[in-house]
């Protein structure tokens, strides 16, 4: 990559985690007001920075409960188009002072859901509120938690930490920027529209594949159930017709059982 070629940013994480702030710090100007604090709809600004060409897309609040979960995802994959030809770079933003909750954690899962698995290849982690670490140091706080550091890991080791109250330290904002470049450099490029385009396909055969295999329970439970009264008809003895049912019964329930719980695992999927 030229040392002055643009570059293209995609900012990623919760509500109020300092979203806006970076992308004003990275910018060098308030580009994104900070006041709107209801962002539900993923917007793009672009600022020379250090002779650069950057342009950043802001997205609304993962778990934004203003939002469905389905809403926000359809807003923040669909706005990988805004960043054209693709971001070089997802910057996944978590506050130093957070509690890293089953939220936290499912947030690489839903980001990979979004944009594909190849994702965290171009993604790092930014640390925002660092101002907050005071004497602490930013490893010993990734160390000290076991999930956070498997989640730095994921992203190959790369973090940065930004303190937006200083938004005119540029330093923490150059050493952001050198990370994304040597990011590239070991990517050989950036996340393009067409992964984003596979991701979304994939998506979809699994979407259906899930609702085959759910229409595949329904109809085989009332097959089992057919089965069964048929079963129970064909009998003319009352007392044959007990036994023989309940131990018929009790093989379809098992069988049943089974269908359920098939069953239950896809619609929780979806
Ligand atoms: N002390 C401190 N506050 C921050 C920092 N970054 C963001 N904030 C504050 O955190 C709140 C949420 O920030 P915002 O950028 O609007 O979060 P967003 O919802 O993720 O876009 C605002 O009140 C910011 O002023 C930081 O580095 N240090
Ligand atoms: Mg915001």
């Amino acid at each position: 990559m030229e040392p002055n070629a643009p570059l293209n940013l995609m900012i990623l994480g919760k509500k109020q985690a300092g979203k806006s702030s970076s992308a004003n710090t990275i910018l060098g100007q308030e580009a994104f007001d900070l006041k709107n604090r209801v962002t539900s709809e993923c917007s793009e600004r672009h600022a020379t920075v250090s002779g650069r060409l950057v342009s950043v897309v802001d997205t609304p609040g993962l778990f934004d409960t203003q939002m469905t979960h389905e809403e926000i995802m359809m807003e923040i994959a669909k706005s990988v188009y805004l960043s054209s030809p693709g971001p070089h770079a997802f910057l996944i933003v978590f506050p130093v002072n957070m509690r890293f909750t089953e939220h936290e954690q499912q947030i690489p899962q839903i980001i990979e859901i979004m944009f594909g698995q190849e994702v965290l290849k171009y993604s790092i982690i930014l640390f925002t509120h660092g101002d907050l670490l005071k004497q602490n140091n930013i490893e010993d706080l990734i160390n000290g938690n076991i999930k956070l550091r498997h989640l730095v890991q994921q992203c190959g080791g790369r973090f940065h930490v930004f303190n937006n109250e200083d938004a005119n330290n540029r330093e923490q904002n150059i050493g952001l920027l050198q990370k994304i470049d040597t990011m590239i450099e070991q990517n050989y490029g950036y996340y393009s529209n067409q992964m984003y385009e596979d991701a979304y396909r994939f998506r979809q055969l699994e979407e259906e594949r899930r609702r085959v295999n759910i229409k595949l329970c329904y109809f085989l439970s009332i097959t089992f159930c057919f089965c069964s009264v048929i079963h129970l008809l064909s009998f003319n003895n009352i007392n044959l017709k007990i036994t023989y049912h309940l131990s018929y019964m009790n093989e379809t329930f098992f069988n049943c059982i089974i269908l359920l719980i098939c069953l239950g695992e896809n619609v929780s999927i979806l």
